[in-house]
């Protein structure tokens, strides 16, 4: 690089992607990578221990691996007694040490970031250029061109403009089998004593063993349990988990993809948001396998579409949701929630078995499976009415795949309803009837979902009314959900007084969680 300025390409921890834009096409000898661990970064939130530890790992094995290739990285630990611990802090320093004659950075997921990298031109003297994000499959401004003009955004439109886009379940331009969605046979109950084959939990290696003893120490008043740490952290990981995942689960994957188990934390999912979302695994690659699968007989239709739509449907679409609803979406709260989260979204010290068990394995894990997260924790979030931050924030910190592109429209318009129905058509309010078919969970309960007013009654039900009976202008007039109002209206007035009486008497026993959980001061 003798005599050259060299081109500085900061990479961000969930950016670990040899093919990312603002790398692709650069001579080796005329880049400096800067990859950085910084105190900001670790506590905007108060992450999940397990979360720290998967990025400073995946991103400490990215780094040797690209020296591997022969690159040149500039790699800033947390220790580092220079460290100016924010993003543009230390691309302020690297760019004293290295007087580069441009910074490339590819777009950062989150509108934080994003805010503050737009500052850099000003900041720096040298050129700034941001790359797309091409590791989705649509560009941010075409879900923009997309969503403009359109009355409503629904994920299943947006689905099928991305099944012609990518090719992926599609004979002569028609859907796979005649149908788009295969989501009618995805709803099958836990039969009994159901279980999954284990998945793929790498070893922890010595670096990531230097990370936890990091995380232990700098981080110890973070949620969650450190150990054990069982995540992919770095490409040949996550390609045997994605191996196991394919050969092991696909083919029940769409059968049990509803269904909830007592200590069965994994089921029949992929396990592998972590690692698509820090960029450790392709997501096209992994849809692609996924219609081999089917192509080969080893999964059938329902399963591979199931997980396709996940894909290529949610995850692209939340994604692009977020980018045209920033910032407003941090903000929203049509429903006008104003109770604080309860404590025991922290501790899981409830007799609500369903909500214990999904915090058991939030703690355990830092993660839980989608409907654990949907009907269990932000069912019961919506229906309780708190409010959207403080639910917003708790699923940032708590799962190692959060990063608030994909965790905010996810919590905040799918779970929460607190766009308004931008996102979906209805509020995904149920009661424990929904819990107790799809679940294991109600059985053992010390609540009851047949008993439905008192002191043994399944929360979920009183709760339930409740939250219709506090909505009703905005609800009654939503044609998916409207008519639940007859039902209600036919009861006899007592009855409708014992629910919202239990209703309120549960509400008013909530223990509030104590500040600095999720946000540290
Ligand atoms: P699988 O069930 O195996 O699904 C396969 C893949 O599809 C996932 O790895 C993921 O990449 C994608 N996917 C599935 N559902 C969604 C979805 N709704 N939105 C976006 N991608 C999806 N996912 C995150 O990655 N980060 C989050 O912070 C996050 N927060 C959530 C909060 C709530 C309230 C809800 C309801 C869902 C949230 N999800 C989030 C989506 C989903 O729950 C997780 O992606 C999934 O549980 C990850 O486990 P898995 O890899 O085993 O998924
Ligand atoms: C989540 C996270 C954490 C905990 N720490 C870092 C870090 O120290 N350095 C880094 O580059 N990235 C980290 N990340 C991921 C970033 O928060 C993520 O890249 C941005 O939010 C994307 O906008
Ligand atoms: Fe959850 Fe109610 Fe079932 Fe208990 S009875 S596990 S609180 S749904």
């Amino acid at each position: 690089m003798a005599g050259k300025k060299p081109v500085l390409v900061p990479v961000l921890g969930d950016q670990l992607t040899r093919t990312l834009a603002s790398l692709r096409g650069r001579a080796k000898d005329d880049t400096v990578i800067l990859m950085m661990e910084v105190w900001d970064e670790a506590t905007y939130v108060k992450h999940h221990k397990q979360k720290i530890a998967l990025i400073f790992s995946a991103m400490r094995h990215f780094a040797d691996d690209l020296r591997d290739a022969g690159w040149s990285v500039d790699y800033i630990t947390l220790t580092d007694p220079d460290n100016a611990h924010s993003f543009t802090g230390e691309v302020a320093r690297a760019a004293e040490r290295h007087d580069p004659r441009a910074i490339h950075i590819t777009e950062p997921g989150e509108w934080r970031v994003r805010q503050a990298v737009e500052e850099w031109p000003d900041k720096f003297a040298c050129d700034v250029e941001i790359f797309a994000d091409d590791r989705f499959i649509a560009s941010i401004a075409e879900f923009r061109d997309w969503a403009d003009g359109r009355k409503t955004l629904r994920m299943e439109n947006f689905y099928q403009e991305m099944r012609k886009k990518s090719g992926l379940l599609m004979v002569d331009g028609k859907p796979e089998g005649g149908k788009w969605n295969y989501d009618a046979e995805n709803r099958e109950p836990p039969k009994k004593g159901l279980s999954a084959p284990e998945r793929f939990k790498p070893e922890p290696d010595a670096i990531t063993r230097e990370v936890l003893e990091l995380v232990a120490e700098k981080f110890a008043d973070h949620f969650g349990e450190l150990e054990p740490f069982r995540w992919p952290v770095t490409r040949e990981e996550a390609e045997e988990a994605a191996d196991r995942f394919f050969a092991e689960r696909l083919a029940d994957f769409g059968t049990y993809q509803d269904a909830m188990v007592h200590g069965e934390d994994d089921l029949f999912h992929s396990m592998l948001s972590t690692s698509i979302n820090i960029g450790l695994l392709d997501p096209m690659e992994l849809c692609q396998r996924a219609q081999k699968a089917y192509h080969d007989g080893d999964a059938p239709l329902n399963a591979v579409e199931g997980f396709i739509r996940q894909i290529i449907g949610w995850r692209e679409y939340v994604r692009g949701f977020y980018w045209y609803h920033m910032p407003g979406l941090a903000r929203d709260n049509a429903m006008d929630a104003q109770r604080s989260l309860p404590e025991f979204y922290w501790t899981g010290e409830t007799d609500m078995r369903c909500i214990a068990d999904s915090v058991r394995s939030t703690r355990e894990n830092a993660h839980a499976h989608h409907i654990q997260r949907l009907m269990v924790l932000g069912n019961f979030a919506l229906i309780a009415g708190i409010h959207p931050r403080a639910v917003e924030d708790w699923f940032l910190v708590v799962y190692a795949d959060a990063f608030e592109w994909v965790e905010l429209p996810n919590v905040a318009a799918m779970a929460l309803y607190a766009d308004g129905g931008k996102l979906a058509s209805k509020p995904y309010a149920a009661s424990g009837n929904y819990i107790n078919k799809m679940s294991d969970y109600c059985k053992k309960c010390r609540y009851s979902p047949s008993v439905k007013t008192g002191e043994d009654a399944c929360p979920f039900g009183p709760l339930y009314w409740h939250f219709m009976e506090r909505h009703r202008d905005r609800l009654q007039s939503n044609h998916r959900i409207g008519r639940i109002y007859a039902n209600w209206d036919r009861m006899d007035a007592d009855k409708r007084r014992d629910y919202l009486d239990t209703a309120e008497t549960f509400l008013e026993g909530l223990t509030p969680a104590s500040e600095g959980w999720a946000r540290s001061g």
